[in-house]
């Protein structure tokens, strides 16, 4: 087990509209591989927080008349409330409007200028503010005079003195990089895309604007403010006390992964891993790009308008099915839709029936044939022991990969085969024959549900702890073939309620 701080990012939001079930996503998605490691012993770190430079957040407070600075103080006190809500237990609240982040920013843009991998020049051309991306002029022509990426209205940037970053002489060494680390570009069609865009070569990134005043102005230059994405890539630095406290930094960094969305993948796996190339340092072990939710086809984004909040959603659902829903209904890399209906038959199909049941069955047994106990003797069932020891292996391959659904179709399996094993083995006729397998049954029924809770847990922290009080049991990395003989069940309210259509 390494010493390193497992530390794991999501994208830093946009603070000038309230956040919605896709955020949510990206924050769960980080929040469920931290509580992962940390169930396995390691000292973890996750980061999250808000973007909230640049010319987007200016207008949309400008429209409101609000000041700049109450505008994204108000959207990361939302945010903040939003993860509470979520059972999102983050380390780190990054927001970019911080005065150690600014600091961070101002010290890496003199140290890249000291080195020449920023000089100046000017800029001009097209420049989407929904995306906060410049484009070069063919990009928008093919793209029929819209911005390639969102469709939205092009604004044209008149010419004005700029600073550039020289992305374009660190193509080859990405290129090498990514070779030589086939695990840091995932999952593989992503990182297809990025190979190629580096391989037809790079252009030098415009990173100040001129007429955008909320930012962080440029250091001896302040009728410049540093581009947005400059700015907001380097929350991962600075958030981990890069370069104002070494110590954390160097128990933090490299990160362990940056989860992100796939529109902002290009930010993160080529011109993030050339900053920390041109700054000197590691880059981080892997950057994810994870799909879409989608509304009748259309990607859910506050731009469309067709968002959907988790508090809609846990209206009717516990946030920890949500969280459950999120990572069981597709996997972590690839698009899908959402639909309310979706998550009840997810929740009627996984949760209520063979979870729910499986819990409910061997209380009722237990309470029934030993007194609310778990037997005093007995030996736990070989083949479930060999399908627990098979289930642990497969469940953690798959999570240290971030395939959430790996990992849950492995632990559905043994839930089955625990489902299964009741059916074949017929506990209430031992009883009625007074047979000493009974005890076997039901004491490796018990070993089942903390295994299940402990392996569940990352997942739906606040439903695990219900679980766990169920069993008397403290959620722990479980292990296979562990029975607590003679312990007692108290058992509970039922766990997972069947809800109507
Ligand atoms: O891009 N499905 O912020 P943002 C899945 N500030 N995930 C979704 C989603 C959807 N429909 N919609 C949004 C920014 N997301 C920048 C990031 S990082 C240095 C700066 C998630 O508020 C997904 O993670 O537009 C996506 O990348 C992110 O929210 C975009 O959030």
């Amino acid at each position: 087990m390494p010493d390193k701080t497992y530390y794991i990012t999501t994208p830093i939001y946009y603070a000038n509209a309230p956040l919605h079930i896709g955020h949510a996503y990206s924050t769960v998605a980080a929040d469920v591989a931290k509580r992962w490691q940390a169930l396995r012993g390691r000292e973890v770190f996750m980061l999250t927080g808000m973007d909230e430079h640049g010319e987007k957040i200016y207008r949309s407070s400008a429209a409101s008349g609000v000041k700049p600075q109450d505008w994204v103080d108000r959207y990361a006190d939302e945010a903040k409330k939003l993860w509470a809500f979520m059972n999102v237990s983050c380390d780190g609240f990054v927001r970019t409007t911080d005065s150690a982040h600014k600091e961070t920013v101002r010290e890496v843009f003199r140290r890249l200028r000291a080195k020449g991998d920023i000089y100046d020049s000017e800029y001009e051309g097209p420049y989407c503010v929904s995306c906060e991306t410049f484009f070069s002029a063919q990009q928008v022509k093919d793209a029929g005079e819209c911005c390639p990426d969102c469709g939205k209205k092009i604004t044209e940037i008149k010419k004005e003195s700029a600073l550039f970053f020289r992305l374009s002489s660190y193509g080859g060494k990405l290129l090498d990089f990514y070779r030589a680390n086939p695990d840091f570009l995932e999952p593989p069609g992503m990182a297809n895309k990025t190979i190629d865009s580096v391989t037809r070569g790079l252009n030098d990134l415009c990173v100040t604007r001129e007429r955008v005043s909320w930012g962080i102005p440029v250091p001896g230059d302040a009728s410049k403010t540093i581009y947005v994405w400059f700015d907001a890539l380097l929350n991962y630095l600075s958030a981990a006390g890069f370069p104002h406290d070494m110590g954390l930094f160097h128990k933090l960094w490299p990160a362990d992964c940056h989860i992100v969305g796939k529109e902002i993948y290009y930010f993160h796996s080529v011109i993030w891993p050339a900053m920390l190339m041109a700054l000197e340092l590691p880059l981080p072990e892997k950057v994810y790009g994870h799909g879409w939710w989608t509304l009748k086809d259309d990607k859910i984004s506050k731009s469309t308008g067709n968002i959907v909040t988790p508090y809609e959603v846990c209206e009717k659902f516990h946030p920890d099915i949500l969280r459950f829903f999120f990572l069981r209904e597709m996997p972590f890399g690839t698009d899908g839709a959402f639909s309310m209906e979706r998550i009840g038959e997810r929740y009627t199909a996984d949760l209520a029936n063979p979870l729910g049941n499986l819990f409910k069955r061997t209380e009722v047994m237990l309470e029934k044939y030993f007194g609310g106990k778990i037997p005093e003797s007995g030996s736990f069932d070989e083949a479930i022991l060999q399908k627990q020891k098979e289930t642990l292996e497969s469940f953690s391959r798959h999570m240290d990969a971030l395939r959430f659904h790996g990992a849950l179709n492995a632990l559905w399996e043994l839930i089955d085969a625990a489902n299964r094993f009741i059916e074949e083995q017929k506990p209430w006729v031992l009883y009625k024959e007074k047979s000493p397998k009974l005890n076997d049954v039901l004491l490796t029924l018990s070993g089942c549900l903390e295994f299940v809770t402990g392996l569940l847990s990352p997942f739906m922290p606040v439903k695990c702890a219900e679980m766990a009080a169920h069993i008397d049991w403290k959620i722990q990395m479980p292990e296979a073939g562990s029975a607590r003989k003679g312990r007692p069940i108290p058992g509970g309210a039922i766990l997972f309620p069947a809800v109507e259509k």
